[in-house]
């Protein structure tokens, strides 16, 4: 038989915070490498669960897990990510409180996957009734659909979402599913038009060429390979082994009928989009541009329910104001296709955002309460690092903010509800950046933004220049200037710095005016049913600047979950290879850093490492002690100080609070551990039995 000590060598310890050198980033770093070799992929920090992506179906999310899940102590069987939706699910039923479970991790880590265990799990494991079994449906057909539309084929993932996600799932008194609600984050609508080499559109374009039904195809005016649409071919990878796009047409539009849509308007749109990426431009001697393809135009016309001339116009013009009147100028060729490809881009965001609507709307309910997913990108550093990852962090940087401020309040008020003196624990708070980023007027947002929306000379310099003059002296912003007046060599001319909370990160400014702030309208005549009311195809892209619209959007999330009592899943990939069993330790170090993990564990243990409930404690250690076995009849916290106190616990290492004892150190934890493993062999009873907690 194995003991305790063997164990503990072989498959590490299940909460960081029994680590002897919690500090240490090597001993960290072990301990997941000791597990992932076990399959053991979970582990937690106090009550945050790590998670490392195996790469291979693991026997782990059966029926039996989940009823093994339900409904038990947190700590007494091995982690799993049922564990942290069974906990949020009954802290929401016994303490009637709104819950939310917040992933993160890079691309691949397997947020996507952990969230839909967890809405998997509330479907099995939750009460149900016939109507709820159809909102049970509509939730988890949800995910088809939406990855569809919004997940793609990257080089890092497969099946990469390309926007964040925050999905409310709505429980009513009897704690069955009933509703819920998703919103959407940044989808990356850039992949419309463009991919990088490897790289797909989003799949619902390949599901559509190659499931799509012959006369689905002929009404759309369709072909049936991928290879005649421009908007398919710029990664050059038509297919992807893992992926069955004509499988997945037929799941997705099965899923499309569990949630109720009923007709075709949407698959409209998504062949709307391929013509447009079709439509060609010549030049006139004049320069401007005008339409070559006139087969694209004739199907644009009827699927979008548009004037074609009108269309057109649109296609190879601009409007201006000049001396107060409105005019169109036509614009070269060059412009003409970026105005195509930003139609396509508007066209479909809106759709995206029309689609989650309208699957909200089918699985609208009021009066719940709530448990939220949070399935949104980590921390982003590339070679090249822009707008985009620019929100991305700064996403991150507000998630980190929330955790700081509700863990160290909840360790805080574990304490004084429990009666313990509380020291405050040292740590770095990053809102410091987060004003940098977003405060009004002096903030990078608001620079970006007044240069996006400055008529005239602004461009991607005026924006750096304009970030140095305000925010040049902030002890995280750097460019390329020191203060001296001498050049940082190690720096480009069009970057600027950033020292994030989880580390440096150089972000080029080139094109971001482009990116976050393009306008274009388009004016259109006649309005066709899958569009909003506006009068117009696509009355601006943006109706405020892109930047700003997304803090706004990251502010109102952050009131979401601030109203909630917060869970976590950090997720981690071991390798870039996609590949089981492959423990890459130089990335699984850099994940560890950027998901800010070792400050995760610091702040957990600056106070206690471990801490049980007295009946759990006295259960679990009571044959150690004459005094407490086979029973204690006595109140519970004597049982405990008898015991602890039997066991040579010196005052320093631990303190009796009103419920719990909280030991300091994991080494007295794991010698009263190692000392039931003796007692238990002479009592011969089974040990591996009792030590599921560990592993
Ligand atoms: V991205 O930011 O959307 O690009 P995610 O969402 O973090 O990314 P995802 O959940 O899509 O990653 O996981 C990537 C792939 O890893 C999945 O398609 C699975 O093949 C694999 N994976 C992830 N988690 C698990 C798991 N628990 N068990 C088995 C997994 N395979
Ligand atoms: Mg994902």
């Amino acid at each position: 038989m194995e003991s305790a000590l063997t164990a503990r060598d072989r498959v590490g310890v299940q909460d960081f915070v029994l680590l002897e050198n919690h500090t240490s980033e090597v001993a960290f770093i072990e301990n997941l490498r000791k597990r992932f070799k076990e399959n053991l992929i979970y582990t937690y920090i106090g009550s945050v669960l790590v998670s490392m992506n195996p790469y291979k179906e693991l026997e782990i999310y059966t029926k039996q897990h989940m009823e093994r899940y339900r409904g038990v102590n947190f700590y007494e069987v091995s982690p799993h990510i049922y564990a942290v939706a069974d906990n949020a699910y009954r802290s929401m039923r016994t303490e009637r409180r709104d819950q939310c479970i917040l992933i993160s991790g890079e691309s691949g880590a397997g947020k996507t996957e952990a969230s839909k265990k967890v809405l998997q799990y509330y479907a099995v494991t939750c009460p149900a009734s016939e109507h709820v079994q159809t909102v049970k449906d509509r939730l988890l057909q949800s995910n088809p659909v939406l990855e569809a539309f919004g997940n793609a084929k990257t080089l890092r993932n497969d099946n990469s979402s390309r926007f964040g996600k925050y999905m409310d799932i709505q429980f009513d008194f009897k704690g069955a599913p009933v509703g819920g609600h998703i919103i959407n984050y940044l989808l990356e609508k850039s992949r419309v038009v463009h991919q990088s080499h490897g790289e797909r559109n989003f799949h619902i374009f390949y599901q559509l060429i190659e499931g799509g039904e012959d006369d689905l195809l002929r009404r759309l005016g369709l072909e049936k390979n991928a290879q005649q649409y421009q908007y398919l071919v710029k990664g050059n990878c038509p297919k992807v082994s893992s992926i069955n796009d004509r499988n997945d047409w037929k799941i997705m539009r099965k899923a499309l009928s569990i949630i109720g849509f009923t007709d075709d308007e949407l698959l409209n749109i998504i062949a709307s989009v391929l013509h447009l990426g079709n439509v060609q431009y010549g030049g006139e001697d004049s320069g401007s541009a005008y339409i070559t393809t006139e087969t694209q135009i004739k199907y644009l016309a009827r699927l979008l329910g548009v004037d074609g001339t009108v269309l057109k116009e649109a296609l190879t013009h601009k409007k201006i104001i000049a001396k107060g009147e409105e005019l169109m100028s036509p614009l070269n060729q060059e412009q003409a296709a970026s105005a195509r490809d930003a139609l396509s881009k508007a066209i479909y965001g809106r759709t995206f955002t029309w689609l989650v609507n309208k699957i909200n709307d089918s699985l609208a309910f009021k009066n719940a309460s709530v448990i939220g997913l949070l399935d949104i990108y980590g921390f982003e550093v590339f070679q090249n690092n822009s707008f985009e990852q620019f929100c991305i962090n700064y996403c991150n940087e507000k998630l980190q903010q929330l955790f700081i401020e509700l863990t160290l309040k909840s360790e805080q008020e574990e304490y004084e509800a429990e009666g313990i003196t509380w020291e405050p624990v040292q740590y770095f708070n990053n809102k410091i950046i987060c004003d940098l980023v977003e405060e009004k007027f002096k903030g990078i947002i608001s620079i970006l933004d007044e240069e996006c929306l400055r008529p005239g000379d602004a461009s991607d310099i005026t924006f750096l220049e304009k970030l140095e003059d305000t925010v040049g002296g902030h002890a995280h912003f750097l460019t390329h200037k020191l203060a001296d007046g001498k050049t940082r060599k190690v720096m480009g001319r069009e970057e600027f710095r950033l020292i994030h909370y989880a580390g440096e990160v150089n972000y080029n400014v080139n094109g971001q005016l482009l990116n976050g702030g393009q306008r274009l309208k388009i004016k259109k005549p006649k309005e066709s049913a899958s569009l909003n009311k506006s009068g117009h195809l696509c009355p601006q892209i943006f109706s405020q600047a892109e930047p700003t619209q997304f803090k706004n959007s990251l502010a109102k999330l952050m009131e979401i979950l601030m109203s909630k009592e917060p869970s976590y899943v950090r997720c981690i990939k071991p390798n870039d290879a996609k590949q089981a069993g492959r423990f890459d330790e130089v990335l699984i170090r850099h994940q560890v850093k950027y998901l800010g993990l070792m400050e995760n564990l610091r702040v957990r243990r600056a106070g206690f490492a471990y801490r049980r409930r007295y009946e759990t404690f006295l259960q679990r250690y009571k044959s150690l002690c004459p005094d407490t076995w086979p029973n204690w009849d006595g109140r519970l916290v004597d049982g405990v100080s008898t015991l602890v106190k039997y066991l040579g616990y010196k005052p320093e290492e631990y303190k009796l609070g009103r419920t719990k004892i909280f030991i300091r150190f994991p080494k007295t934890l794991f010698a009263t551990e190692d000392a039931l493993e003796v007692r238990k062999h002479s009592l011969g009873m089974s040990y591996s039995q009792k030590t599921k907690y560990r592993k």
